[in-house]
């Protein structure tokens, strides 16, 4: 559970990365991608090298859903109802793959916010994240 403290650290670390959406998602999915190359099979028609358009494309789009989760933390089920919809029947991605995408996350945070990102701001995203990944992956059966 997300204390009334780990929201609010959430919600300031959060006005660091305005700006940043597509850089840092980008950098998130291609750290995945070579840290655990098994999640490209998700991504077969995409052009995986090196800074694509489909990958600055894609960062910007999950970094921006994550931005959005932040605005309902107390609601995230609500909040993310159609991309856990999405991830379920559509995509199917086995969920063991949200952790590692969200430790890349959590790795390109470290470097861009630097002694920004504390332990108790590291503490409160990997609630976060795991909170997100739990709700993306409710509707699995
Ligand atoms: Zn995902 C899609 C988010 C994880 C895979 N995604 C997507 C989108 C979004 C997201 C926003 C878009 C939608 C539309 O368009 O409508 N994701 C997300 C998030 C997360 C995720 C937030 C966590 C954190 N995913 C994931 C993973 C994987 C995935 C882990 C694997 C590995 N997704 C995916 C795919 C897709 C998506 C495959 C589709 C893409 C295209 O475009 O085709």
């Amino acid at each position: 559970m997300l204390t009334a403290e780990d929201k609010k650290l959430i919600q300031q670390v959060w006005e660091k990365v305005a700006g940043h959406q597509e850089d840092f998602g980008a950098e998130a999915l291609e750290r995945m991608f070579i840290t655990y190359p098994q999640t490209k099979t998700y991504f077969p028609h995409f052009d995986l090298h090196h800074g694509s358009d489909q990958i600055r494309g894609h960062g910007k789009k999950v970094v921006n859903a994550l931005g959005d989760a932040i605005k309902s933390l107390d609601n995230l089920s609500q909040a993310l109802s159609e991309l856990s919809n999405l991830h379920a029947y559509n995509l199917r991605v086995d969920p063991v793959n949200f952790k590692l995408l969200s430790q890349c996350l959590q790795v390109v945070l470290a470097v861009h916010l630097g002694k920004d990102y504390t332990p108790e701001v590291h503490s409160a995203f990997d609630k976060f994240l795991s909170a997100v990944a739990a709700t993306l992956a409710e509707k699995y059966r």
